[in-house]
């Protein structure tokens, strides 16, 4: 894990099943960053029972965004908690008013976004398990799990999330379209959106490992 000398604060951006949890995995793992998800958050919520687990679970099985004011506080308030720490965001900011609300509290200093065709997207997340404490993924084709059905760390039962269905996963890719690719374009305009083409994560991952290894680098010597 590379040391960092700065808090360093990035977005991972892409739309569903475009990898994010899985190369957020991976840039956590080899970065240091803190991963902060928004679906785990609200999944965690759901799973917990909480009230706005309760509130919001309706929401997210129909494959709609759930209201920017709920979701900024949530996630803005995770980020006071996490303190000065180096951080990675995964599925927020996913609206305009969300980024604008990220960047009245916080300077981002890169947006890694994951340019995966639409086509590939379905195929993976109908066959997706989900380890809901962690957030780890796997996938039948890509990265199943040792023993079946189970969790590689805790040995705990992987599930299929609910909006994992082929209907739903039309209604977020649509959501995605509409809501989330404005998005794009904000932080191309602030200049620090990197974009990532390719069908396939392992080889899409060295191109975002080499970039972060030269940003990081950078911003440390900065600092220095
Ligand atoms: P989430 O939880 O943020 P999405 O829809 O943005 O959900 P999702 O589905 O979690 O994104 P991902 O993280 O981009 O996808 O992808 P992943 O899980 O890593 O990979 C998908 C699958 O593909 C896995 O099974 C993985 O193993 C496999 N895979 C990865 N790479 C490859 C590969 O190269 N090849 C193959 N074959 N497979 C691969 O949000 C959920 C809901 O919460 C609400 C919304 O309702 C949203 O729909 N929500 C918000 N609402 C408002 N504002 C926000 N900011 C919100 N955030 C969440
Ligand atoms: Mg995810």
């Amino acid at each position: 894990t590379m040391v960092l000398q700065r808090v360093f604060r990035a977005v991972i951006m892409g739309p569903p099943g475009s990898g994010k949890g899985t190369i957020s995995g991976r840039i956590t793992k080899t970065f240091g960053l803190k991963h902060i998800s928004s679906g785990d958050i609200l999944r965690a919520n759901i799973d917990a029972k909480t009230e706005l687990g309760l509130l919001m679970k309706a929401c997210i099985d129909q494959g709609q965004l759930v209201p920017d004011d709920v979701m900024s506080r949530l996630i803005l308030s995770d980020l006071r908690a996490v303190g000065q720490s180096s951080w990675l965001l995964d599925g927020f900011p996913r609206t305009i008013v969300q980024a604008e609300a990220l960047d009245d509290a916080y300077s981002v200093d890169t947006a890694v976004n994951l340019n995966v065709p639409f086509e590939i997207i379905k195929q993976r997340l109908t066959s997706r398990w989900t380890h809901l404490p962690s957030g780890r993924v796997y996938n039948i084709d890509f990265n199943p799990p040792k023993v079946s059905g189970l969790d590689d760390v805790t040995g705990e039962p992987l599930v299929q999330r609910d909006d994992d269905t082929p209907e739903t996963v039309t209604r977020r890719l649509n959501a995605y379209k509409t809501q989330t690719e404005p998005v794009l374009e904000y932080y191309r305009s602030k200049g620090i959106l990197e974009t990532f083409t390719g069908t396939e994560t392992n080889r899409i991952w060295p191109h975002i490992e080499d970039f972060l290894h030269r940003r990081l680098s950078s911003a440390n010597q900065r600092v220095a």
